[in-house]
Order: structure tokens, then sequence, then C-alpha cells
């Protein structure tokens, strides 16, 4: 093979880079998921529109949010849940889909971890400011299984820190069908999204959406 077909290939191939350990990015691995996936995010939006939710402190989130899969998660006044029901409607949230099982399923094995099967799916939107501060994902009943997260639209800077609020972040840039499957020591790393800058994807507009996959119960 020549050197140029040999880049030609690797160019379009996706990529893994270890970010951490047990975390690992898989560059560009939704992208063979798009043109199933973008329509069933649709259906679920339509279902379940996003909203600002606010945090036990009274704050409302810049990230608008809204779930699929049999919990959701959620934050009020009261705290933070999972929860079968979305609050908005007094509905369970929208099936989770199965081109999202399937992505997040085979992104897991490609992470090292077999027989993923979450039952939550927690998507976020970003609109340009929208930011999530630094934090740990504590809500889960299992630790053992990974979070999946899957970018769409808008490149973000994404925040990468320790086990400790204190230890600095890491800086890593996630672009539209970037994967990365957080599982072993990894998974109770803080970590956040800095301000989105300004831009517009040519499928998705001018907004960032990010789908975490978990097993919450
Ligand atoms: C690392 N979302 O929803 S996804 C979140 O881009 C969240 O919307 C960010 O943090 C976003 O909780 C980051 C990547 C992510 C998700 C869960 C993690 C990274 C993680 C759990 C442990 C370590
Ligand atoms: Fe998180």
């Amino acid at each position: 093979m020549t050197a140029d077909l040999f880049d030609a290939i690797a160019d379009v191939q996706p990529s893994r880079e270890a970010m951490a350990d047990g975390a690992v990015l898989l560059r560009g691995f939704a992208l063979r998921f798009e043109t199933d996936l973008i329509p069933a995010l649709r259906e679920i939006v339509a279902q379940a529109p996003f909203r600002h939710m606010s945090t036990p402190g009274g704050h409302q989130m810049s990230v608008a949010m809204t779930n699929c899969g049999n919990a959701g998660w959620v934050t009020d006044r009261t705290g933070y849940r999972y929860d079968g029901v979305d609050p908005e409607s007094g509905q369970p949230w929208p099936k989770m889909p199965a081109v999202f099982r399937e992505l997040a399923a085979e992104a897991a094995t490609e992470g090292g971890f077999e027989n993923f099967s979450p039952d939550a799916c927690l998507i976020n939107r970003y609109e340009p400011g929208a930011r999530m501060s630094l934090h740990q994902d504590k809500d889960e009943q299992d630790f053992a299984a990974p979070i999946v997260s899957v970018s769409l639209g808008i490149p973000a800077t994404f925040l990468f820190g320790g086990l400790k609020r204190s230890d600095k972040p890491a800086r890593f840039r996630l672009v539209h069908g970037d994967v990365v499957v957080w599982g072993g020591p990894s998974r109770l790393f803080f970590h956040g999204v800095a301000p989105l800058a300004d831009g517009e994807h040519a499928a998705m507009g001018r907004q960032r959406i990010n789908l975490t996959f978990r097993k919450a119960r």
C-alpha cells in the first residue's frame, strides 16, 4: 500500500486515544450512526422537549436537558435523582431507540466494557455561552459500569480533572461524532464543559448536543 493511500484511509478511520486511565476517546465513532441517530433524537425531543432545570441551590442551568430510557436524570429544588417519569409531562421518558443502544454498546466494547446495557440517556443541549461546571457523576447505583458520551454539533472544550475538585483539569476539544467511554478509575473524575464558543454546524445548527449513556439502576 502506498503511503498516500494509507494516510487517506487513516483520515477516515475512527481513531482511539487514551485520555486517562479508563477513559478512551473514539474520534468520529458516532459518524456511521448519524443517519439514524439524528432523526431518532428529533423524535425524542418532540415528545420530551429540552428544558432548563433548577439546581437544589435554586439556579437555572445554562444547559437545557431531556432524557430517554427507563430512567432520566432530573434536578430540582429538592435535589438530583433518576426518575422514570418526565416531571414536565407526568409521562414516562421516551423509549431509548435501538440506534442509541447499539451505538452505546459498540462504543463501550471498543473501550473495553462488554455487555454495556444503559437504562438512561441524558441529553444535554448547549447553546453558545452555555457551560457545565466541574462535577462528579455519583447518582448512579453501579460505578463498575462506564458512561458513554457522544458529542454532536458545535465543538466544545471538555475539562477533565481527577478525583479531587482541586486537581487541575486537562482540556480536550470534542467535535461532532466523537465518543468517549469513561470507566474504571476515571469514572469518578471531576469534569465539566467550558462556555460554548459560537459556531454553526451543518447538520445540527448553532448548538452542541451531548448524549450520555448511563446504567442508573
Ligand atoms: C467523566 N456532560 O451530563 S459528557 C454530564 O459534555 C456531563 O455534556 C458533559 O458531564 C457534556 O454529566 C460531559 C462526558 C462525561 C460524562 C460523564 C462522566 C464525562 C465523564 C463521568 C465521569 C467522568
Ligand atoms: Fe457529568
